[in-house]
């Protein structure tokens, strides 16, 4: 398991916290969101995804990931 913490601006409230947690969810990653820090930690298998995977599910809804 690869587990990483991705820096993420627009995230301002539960509600978006829910939608990016809700994206990796589905494409079988485990995110959680830390609003104040404004990032996401994220673990997920490495032999089945790739960072650029989770940084493009977190920008389909709209987020933008600064690293
Ligand atoms: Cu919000």
């Amino acid at each position: 398991m690869q587990e990483v913490t991705v820096k993420v601006e627009g995230m301002n409230c539960g509600k978006c916290a829910k939608k990016v947690e809700g994206a990796l969810e589905a494409i079988g990653a485990e995110g959680h969101v830390n609003l104040e820090e404004h990032n996401v930690n994220v673990k997920y298998d490495s032999s089945k995804l790739d960072l650029s995977d989770i940084k493009a599910s977190i920008e389909a809804k709209g987020y933008h990931v600064v690293s």
